[in-house]
């Protein structure tokens, strides 16, 4: 991770995100958390930050105060001064606010404007798995309720653990093991960047949701699921970040463990 300059320093950024559970924004978390930047987390530090995430998805909302459009879904990350005519501005999209904070909190390889395209590819792959996985407890429609697709979840969530899992955890060892610079434990270059906290989480949830798989695998792949995804829970901010109490526990968002879904 490079320093973040002063003037980097000086934005407190707001994250927007439901409370209560990990979810997307913790890719954001992580991210600001891994290079000691200053964040107010609205839903979960204030009892009625929940309206913060309510007012963002107003399905009557056309724009905000600064005119910023509205989101879709949360996450949203909300910039103080960086919106038109000095109002904030407001980013959604997980990856696109991950891309837009990545050199200003230093978490891209600092001077290697090829190492910051090669990040992004690996953080979009990531939140590939991340959408697949939530796929796999609603394969048949978002709105339902898991049990009124369980048929249908137990198919998607053994082709995922058989073809899905070990497809992208072999191409993230591919990474790894190419990317000399980093021993094993980053994605690109020799520091910490924004790809690594992003495909940490993926890891640490499909540890959360799929126990037996993903210990199976530990022999396959053994520089993503034992060097790397051991390796950035010591990393500085990280650490005290997921001893601090701060850090959600998974439940019923992205990452869910149904055991009938795990391998048997
Ligand atoms: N592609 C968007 C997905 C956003 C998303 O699905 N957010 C979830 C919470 S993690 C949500 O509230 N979705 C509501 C919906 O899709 O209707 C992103 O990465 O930010």
């Amino acid at each position: 991770m490079s320093e973040p300059s002063t003037k980097r320093q000086k934005v407190t950024y707001d994250l927007i995100y439901w409370p209560g559970i990990p979810g997307r924004g913790e890719h954001i978390r992580l991210a600001l958390e891994a290079s000691g930047t200053p964040y107010n987390d609205i839903a979960n530090d204030d009892k009625d930050g929940i309206k913060a995430v309510q007012a963002l998805i107003d399905p009557n909302s056309t724009t905000d105060d600064a005119g910023n459009p509205p989101a879709f879904a949360p996450p949203a990350l909300r910039v103080p001064g960086a919106g038109r005519d000095g109002k904030p501005l407001l980013i959604t999209q997980t990856p696109n606010i991950l891309f837009y904070l990545g050199d200003k909190i230093g978490m891209v390889p600092e001077g290697d404007e090829a190492g910051k395209w090669h990040a992004n590819a690996i953080v979009l792959t990531a939140l590939d798995l991340n959408n697949e996985t939530h796929d796999t407890h609603h394969p048949v429609a978002v709105m339902k309720y898991y049990e009124d697709q369980k048929e249908e979840s137990l198919k998607k969530a053994t082709d995922f653990r058989e073809n899905r899992i070990p497809k992208f955890l072999g191409y993230f060892e591919r990474v790894l093991k190419g990317n000399t610079k980093g021993d094993g434990k980053y994605f690109v270059g020799d520091k910490i960047t924004y790809a690594d906290t992003t495909v940490w989480q993926v890891l640490d949830g499909l540890f959360f949701a799929f126990p037996k798989e993903m210990e199976a695998r530990k022999k396959e792949f053994p520089v993503t699921l034992q060097t790397f995804y051991s390796s950035i829970k010591e990393e500085k901010g990280i650490k005290e970040y997921l001893s601090s109490g701060k850090r959600l526990p998974y439940s019923q968002g992205i990452f869910r463990r149904y055991p009938e879904l795990d391998r048997q």
